[in-house]
C-alpha cells in the first residue's frame, strides 16, 4: 500500500474499531484504486474518496416479537445507506446470526461498486439483523418480517432506498416485508425488490444471480481460451445463488460435483441433480446431508469443506472467507483453473493474491454476482413503467448486463496496467463512475 492509501486505510479502521469485514473489503479496494488516484488527483483533491469511505447515514434498531411460545425476542436490525451519487441506495437484507455493522457495511461498501458495474441507475446499501431463520415456524419468520419492517419502512422508499433478499431472505420473506410496508404506507410501490410473480417481482430475479455467475464466468473463460464444457465444477453453498449457478453450468455441459451448506457437503460424481438439491432446500428446508440419504452413489462428508474436491472450475455461492489461503493452495494443487465468486468476499485477499500468482482466474464478486442486483434493478424498472417483461427478455438483457460487466472490468484491467487482474479491474470501472457522479454533484 502507498502512503495515501495507508492514510485512508488507517482512518477507517479508527473510525470503524472491530469490523475485520469491512476492513477488508476496504484493503482490496484501495490497493487496487492506486494507479486511478494517481492519473486523478482530482478524486483526492475533492474529498471524492473521504467521502467514499464513509456511508451517507446507518441505521440500527431493536426487532422485538414474540416467538410461538409466547415469549418476546429481542433482535438488531441494521440498514446502511452508504452511497447514493448514481441512484437510490439499493442493496439486499441477510438474516444471520453472524450478522453486525462490521458485515453489513462491507456488503454496503461493495455494493456501491457492484451496482456501478451494472451501468443501471442504483446506488448502495445493505441491510439485516442477527435474526437466525433456521428452525423459525412460517408464523415466527412471519413476526420477525413484520417487526423489521415496521422500522425499516421509515427509511426507505421506491426513490430512496430499495431493500431485496440476500443470505436468509428469499421469496418468503420479501412477501412478508412487502406486506407490512403496503399496509404501514397505504401505497403500491417498488419498495423491494426480489418479489413474487404476478404481484410485481420480475421474472428471472429467482434465477438472476446464479445464472449472471455462469454467464460472467463463461465471458472470462472465453477470454482466455476456455469454456464449461466437459469441466469439473465444485459450488459451495445449497441456497439461491448456488441452486441456479449450478443449473446454468450444467446447461453449459459441466459437471457439478458438490454442493454443501453450513455443516458439509456432498459428492456426486454423476453430477448433481439439481431437482433433489430443490426439493430438500427450497420445499422442505432441510440440511443438504439429505441428499445422500436419498440419492445412491452419492456420499455426504461431515465438514464445510468442499474445496478439497478436486476440479476445474471453483463457485463459491455461500459467504464470506469461504476460501482461505491454506484452501486456495489445496484448489490449486488439484489443478483449478478459474473461481466465480458467487457469493460476496467468498475469497480472503491472500487467497486471491495466491491464484492471482498462479494464473488461476478470479472473476470477483462484485462483477460476477452483479447480476442478481441489475435484474432488481430491472425490476424496479418494469414497477415504473407498471409493465411486466417475459422471462426471455429479462434473462437476454441479463446476459447482455453481464457480459459487459466483464468487457468493462477486463478494458479497465488492461488500461491501468493489470491485464487479467479482474479483481482491481471491477474495482476500477466501479469506482470511475461513482466517482465522477461524486464530483460533479459536489461535496455533500
Ligand atoms: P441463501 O440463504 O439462499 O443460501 C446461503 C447458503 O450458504 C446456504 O446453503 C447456507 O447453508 C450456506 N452457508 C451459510 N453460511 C455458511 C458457512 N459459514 N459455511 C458454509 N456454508 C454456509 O443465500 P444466497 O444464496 O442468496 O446467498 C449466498 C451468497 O451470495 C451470499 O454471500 C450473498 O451475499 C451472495 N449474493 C446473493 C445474491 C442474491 O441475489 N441472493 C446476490 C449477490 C450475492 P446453511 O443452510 O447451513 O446456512
Ligand atoms: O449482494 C447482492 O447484490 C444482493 N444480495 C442482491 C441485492 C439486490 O438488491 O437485489
Amino acid at each position: 500500500m502507498n502512503e495515501l492509501s495507508k492514510k485512508y486505510f488507517e482512518t477507517v479502521k479508527k473510525r470503524n474499531p472491530g469490523e475485520a469485514e469491512f476492513h477488508q473489503a476496504v484493503e482490496e479496494v484501495l490497493e487496487c484504486l492506486e494507479p486511478v488516484l494517481e492519473k486523478y488527483p482530482e478524486y483526492v483533491e475533492s474529498g471524492v474518496m473521504d467521502r467514499l469511505l464513509e456511508p451517507d447515514r446507518q441505521f440500527m434498531f431493536r426487532v422485538a416479537w414474540i416467538d410461538d411460545q409466547g415469549k418476546c425476542q429481542v433482535n438488531r436490525g441494521f440498514r446502511v445507506q452508504f452511497n447514493n451519487a448514481i441512484g437510490p441506495y439499493k442493496g439486499g437484507c441477510r438474516f444471520h446470526p453472524s450478522v453486525y455493522l462490521g458485515i453489513i457495511k462491507f456488503l454496503g461498501f461493495e455494493q456501491i461498486f457492484k451496482n456501478s458495474l451494472t451501468t443501471l441507475p442504483i446506488g448502495g446499501g445493505k441491510g439485516g439483523s442477527d435474526f437466525d431463520p433456521k428452525g423459525k415456524s412460517d408464523a415466527e419468520i412471519q413476526r420477525f418480517c413484520q417487526s423489521f419492517m415496521l422500522e425499516l419502512g421509515k427509511y426507505i422508499d421506491a426513490d430512496t432506498d430499495v431493500p431485496a433478499g440476500d443470505m436468509g431472505v428469499g421469496a418468503r420473506e420479501i412477501g412478508y416485508m412487502f406486506g407490512q410496508y403496503k399496509r404501514m404506507k397505504n401505497k403500491w410501490e417498488g419498495v423491494l425488490t426480489g418479489k413474487g410473480v404476478g404481484w410485481g417481482g420480475s421474472l428471472a430475479r429467482t434465477e438472476a444471480t446464479g445464472f449472471g455467475l455462469i454467464y460472467f464466468t463463461r465471458e472470462m473463460l472465453k477470454a482466455n481460451g476456455m469454456d464449461f464444457k466437459g469441466k469439473r465444477v465444485v459450488i459451495s453453498g445449497s441456497g439461491n445463488v448456488a441452486i441456479y449457478a449450478c443449473k446454468k453450468a450444467q446447461e453449459y455441459g459441466a459437471k457439478v460435483v458438490t454442493v454443501s451448506d453450513s455443516n458439509g457437503y456432498i459428492i456426486d460424481e454423476a453430477g448433481v441433480d439439481l431437482a433433489l438439491v430443490k426439493q430438500i432446500k427450497e420445499v422442505e428446508r432441510k440440511r443438504i446431508s439429505e441428499y445422500a440419504a436419498r440419492k445412491a452413489g452419492a456420499t455426504y462428508v461431515d465438514r464445510p469443506n468442499p474445496w478439497e474436491v478436486p476440479c476445474d472450475i471453483a463457485l463459491p455461492c455461500s459467504t464470506q472467507n469461504d476460501i482461505d489461503l491454506a484452501k486456495a493452495e489445496v484448489l490449486v494443487k488439484n489443478g483449478v483453473k478459474a473461481v466465480g465468486e458467487g457469493a460476496n468476499m467468498p475469497c480472503t485477499n491472500e487467497a486471491v493474491k495466491f491464484f492471482q500468482s498462479k494464473g488461476v482466474l478470479v472473476g470477483p464478486a462484485k462483477a460476477a454476482n452483479a447480476g442478481g442486483v441489475a435484474v432488481s434493478a430491472l425490476e424496479m424498472s418494469q414497477n415504473s413503467m407498471r409493465l411486466e417483461w417475459s422471462f426471455e427478455e429479462v434473462d437476454q438483457r441479463l446476459d447482455g448486463i453481464m457480459t459487459n460487466i466483464f468487457a468493462a472490468v477486463d478494458a479497465a484491467s488492461k488500461e491501468f496496467g493489470m491485464p487479467g487482474n479482474y479483481v482491481a479491474g471491477a474495482n476500477i470501472a466501479g469506482f470511475l463512475k461513482v466517482a465522477k457522479a461524486m464530483k460533479a454533484q459536489g461535496v455533500v
